[in-house]
């Protein structure tokens, strides 16, 4: 049934030694010769290529042409027979024609506004040219481009140019996924780094023209990751030039080619008018992420699809420890587990859950997941924290030294931290092939200055997966004193049983526990604790993340009350209070105080609770606490809102970008209450995309931003960047009741250019956002959403199958929106011509 199985992994029977390709470039028949080098490595074994909608022109070996008998040509291949194939090392050469105008896929070599581009992993190289496209499969390639574009890029190294042509050599032996090809009408933004031994690497980052004035930041934010990296990691690059390429139409954020990693133009371009405090965030983010891919991915790369975890959570976690460094480390891990539960746990406890590497799969590109990128950069976490700071820089040395150049497995990567630090992993593992969320259940005891944690452990069945072993689960612990002091400093207990107890002894008085300190492990942690130990840990916790999510637990519980008919709790509205009012506490973290849960979050947490979430109920409860907070605290707010106010001008730091977080935040909950006048004003003063954006977002919330949302679209309509903004906004933020019915709306606007992933993205997240518009019990959302993706599948699959996942909680849901949400799934299913993507998809989604 076309399902491929970790089981059935086998070397390939050659190895590559060198690969020379040829292309000569034309928009609708662009012609690829390709010279592969091979060494057999299994006698009779016959030559199998991956090749699909290529036209084959000619093949031959050592020079003859091949005849009709010596191969089998498929819809997914060439297969050179063994008879037909010498003993010794052999030379094959292709030649095919494709054409790069008609790939509305983005996947292969494919057209974007005029400029050529490549998008190889997974499996888009095989869209290219007749070749192993396997991650295990790693050679040296030269490349020589033909075409008449002012710019010839490709992997590697420059080797030689002319008018119309240029060659490239990349000398470090990589599989396909990472081959880049860009041609165009581009310009560079031009920089330059010294490595830590002295060598000069060039550095460009090219656009189209006109968007190189919004470089500057995107280059700063490549040299800081290239400078942490040596000394974090003792990693540095490896080519005399790294080229960053932006596009338009992209199907992911980024792309880490060898030397030419190639970007969405929505993680590259930002200036202050254009890009909010958040975007600059995230480009810096991506950046060092496809930069420290350069090692994590490339150098050292996957055995085969089942292993993306190895590179993709190790990357994850290099790169949130990097921002972690650059900006304010608690707020940053606060961050990363409020996406963590938001999504990975959503994922993890629907149809969709798998492990983080998985054993079997239809479309691989369907296992670009939060599972095997959050998760697995979670479970990094965790083996840091077992291992300590200095155990884990041993590992990685060994990784790097014993797996330079090779393409590995979880189990090496395991090893090497057995082998570095002595300990037996064993155990461990089950994090990497297991699925599921596990549930910690803590219970305390006090007797005779002692006091005893007992702890429980389970993880609920998962599809193919019923049953589920003990975790080795790392949880840091901390006891506070009942007027706040530490009394035991922060200690990692390992709990390896289904039930395990740990003891502190000597305590003269009960401590308050701290539990899952720094969210020491991926787990939903069930913890009897009332609303006056939660205010307690929120005024006096002193680890950062545990004060957060005690006022988190606190809305929370809140919320879940109120969404079943409660009042606000005054006590939550009292532990505000102080939080507000200290102003020796980061802004940034302020803010992160003052951000409810998402509706989403809610539906998950009441669904837990086996209750059935009612979205407009959930909305209700939302609207209603913002309400309260805003009234109880609103001079404190206010003050909040003029203090905050950052004057001069705009930058991007963590500094700035904090107080107008807060502010922001402050701005959001007043505005329930002055009907929006705060924020029209900053609406109409604003200098920069995060007020301007903040404010216009404060006011869809409220119905009463019809005049902004034009005015900003007459100003922004040339900006394709700043109209995704417009578009996502007036969904996501609107009064769940308008959402279906401005959808359709929206989708008629001349700017909605579907085709495009950013715009289509940002149309339907936008929806799939309002929580209670998508979930409206008429169904028009789901509806809408259902013939979105029915007619996106065709045009690009990759970008469908991704957005099918908006689905993926339908069964929390009453009966009513089960069926609709049934129906939707199941029109999908029968259209004729479904593509792997979505058809595996939606398989899933059925259950
Ligand atoms: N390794 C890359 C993942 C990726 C991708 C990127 C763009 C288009 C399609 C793609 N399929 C897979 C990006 C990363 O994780 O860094
Ligand atoms: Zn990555």
């Amino acid at each position: 049934d076309g399902t491929i199985r970790l089981a059935d992994y086998r070397p390939y029977p050659f190895e590559v030694t060198q690969v020379a390709l040829l292309f000569r470039l034309a928009p609708g028949a662009t012609r690829v010769r390709a010279r592969l080098d091979l060494v057999p490595r299994q006698p009779g074994a016959p030559l199998r290529l991956d090749g699909e909608e290529l036209r084959l022109i000619s093949a031959a070996i050592d020079g003859e042409a091949l005849g009709g008998n010596d191969y089998l040509l498929t819809e997914t291949g060439l297969t050179i027979h063994a008879a037909a194939l010498p003993e010794a090392p052999f030379t094959l050469e292709t030649e095919v024609e494709i054409a790069p105008e008609a790939n509305t896929a983005l996947e292969g070599l494919y057209m974007s506004k005029g400029m050529y581009c490549t998008q190889c992993e997974a499996e888009g190289f095989r869209k290219i040219t007749f070749y192993p496209d396997r991650p295990d499969v790693m050679a040296p390639f030269q490349v020589r481009i033909e075409g008449d574009l002012p710019v010839l890029l490709s992997n590697g190294n420059p080797v030689a140019q002319g008018p119309g042509w240029a060659e490239w050599h990349d000398p470090w032996p990589k599989p396909a996924y990472l081959f880049a090809l860009v041609a165009g009408d581009l310009v560079a933004h031009p920089g330059s780094f010294t490595t830590a031994s002295g060598r000069e690497v060039t550095l460009n980052i090219w656009v189209r023209p006109g968007d190189e004035d919004r470089c500057g930041f995107a280059m700063e934010a490549l040299k800081r990751s290239m400078r942490w990296d040596e000394t974090a990691y003792g990693r540095e690059y490896d080519l005399d030039i790294f080229n960053i390429v932006a596009v338009d139409d992209f199907n992911m954020g980024a792309m880490e080619n060898k030397g030419l990693n190639i970007f969405n133009s929505k993680w590259v371009l930002a200036s202050p008018e254009t890009a909010t405090d958040s975007d600059f965030e995230r480009i810096e983010a991506i950046i060092a992420h496809e930069y420290f891919h350069n090692w994590t991915g490339n150098r050292i790369t996957c055995r085969d699809w089942f292993q993306l975890c190895l590179k993709e959570g190790l990357t994850v976690f290099r790169d949130q420890s990097f921002t972690a460094e650059m900006r304010l480390g608690p707020v940053k891990r606060i961050e990363d587990v409020i996406l963590l539960r938001a999504r990975q746990f959503r994922e993890d406890q629907g149809p969709l859950a798998h492990p983080p590497r998985p054993d079997h799969y239809k479309e691989i590109n369907n296992f670009y997941t939060v599972t095997v990128y959050e998760k697995g950069a979670e479970i990094v976490g965790m083996l840091k924290r077992l291992v300590g700071d200095a155990g884990y820089r041993a590992a990685l040395d060994l990784y790097f030294d014993r797996h330079d150049g090779q393409a590995c497995t979880i189990e090496d990567w395991l090893k090497v931290f057995e082998d570095a630090s002595g300990r037996d992993l064993a155990q461990f593992k089950h994090w990497y092939v297991e699925a599921g969320t596990p549930r910690l259940r803590v219970s305390e005891d006090w007797a005779e200055e002692r006091l005893t944690l007992t702890f429980e452990q389970s993880t609920p069945p998962s599809p193919g997966q019923m049953e589920k072993a003990p975790r080795h689960i790392p949880i840091a612990v901390g006891l506070l004193s009942p007027n706040g002091d530490e009394v035991v400093p922060t200690t990692v207990l390992e709990m390896t049983e289904a039930r395990q107890s740990f003891c502190f002894e000597g305590l003269a008085t009960r401590p308050v526990a701290s539990i899952l300190r720094d969210f020491s492990a991926p787990v939903i942690l069930e913890r009897a604790q009332n609303g006056a130990e939660r205010a307690f840990l929120l005024a006096h916790d002193t680890d950062p993340f545990n004060r957060w999510e005690a006022g988190n637990a606190l809305a929370r519980a809140c919320l879940m009350e109120m969404a079943e008919g409660a009042g606000p709790d005054g006590a939550y509205l009292d532990a505000l209070g102080p939080v507000l009012a200290d102003a020796a506490l980061d802004p940034a973290f302020r803010a992160l105080c003052l951000r409810l849960p998402s509706e989403d979050e809610l539906a998950q947490a009441l669904h837990a609770a086996g209750k059935i979430p009612d979205p407009d109920a959930i909305h209700a409860a939302r609207a209603a606490l913002m309400r309260a907070i805003a009234q109880r605290h609103e001079a404190a707010l206010s003050e909040i809102y003029a203090a905050m106010a950052v004057p001069g001008p705009y930058q991007p730091d963590a500094e700035p970008a904090g107080r107008r977080a807060l502010r922001l935040a402050a701005l959001a909950l007043l505005s329930k209450l002055d009907g929006g006048a705060r924020a029209r004003a900053l609406f109409a003063e604003a200098q920069n995309m995060t007020e301007s954006f903040g404010a216009l977002s404060a006011l869809i919330a409220l119905g009463a931003a019809e005049a902004e949302t034009a005015a900003f679209r007459t100003r922004w309509q040339g900006d394709r960047l700043v109209m995704d903004k417009w578009f996502m906004a007036q969904l996501a933020y609107c009064p769940p009741g308008l959402a279906a019915g401005l959808a359709r709306d929206l989708a008629e606007d001349p700017l909605f250019d579907w085709k495009n992933p950013n715009r289509f993205r940002a149309l339907m997240g936008g929806l799939s956002a309002n929580h209670a518009g998508f979930h409206d019990r008429s169904g028009a959302g789901y509806q809408f959403y259902a013939d979105w993706l029915i007619r996106l599948d065709p045009v690009n699959p990759q970008t469908a199958a991704r957005m099918s996942t908006a689905f993926e909680t339908w069964r929390r849901f009453d009966p009513g929106r089960q069926a609709l949400v049934r129906d939707e799934l199941d029109r999908i299913a029968a259209t004729t011509g479904l593509s792997r993507d979505l058809s595996e998809m939606v398989q899933r989604l059925r259950g």
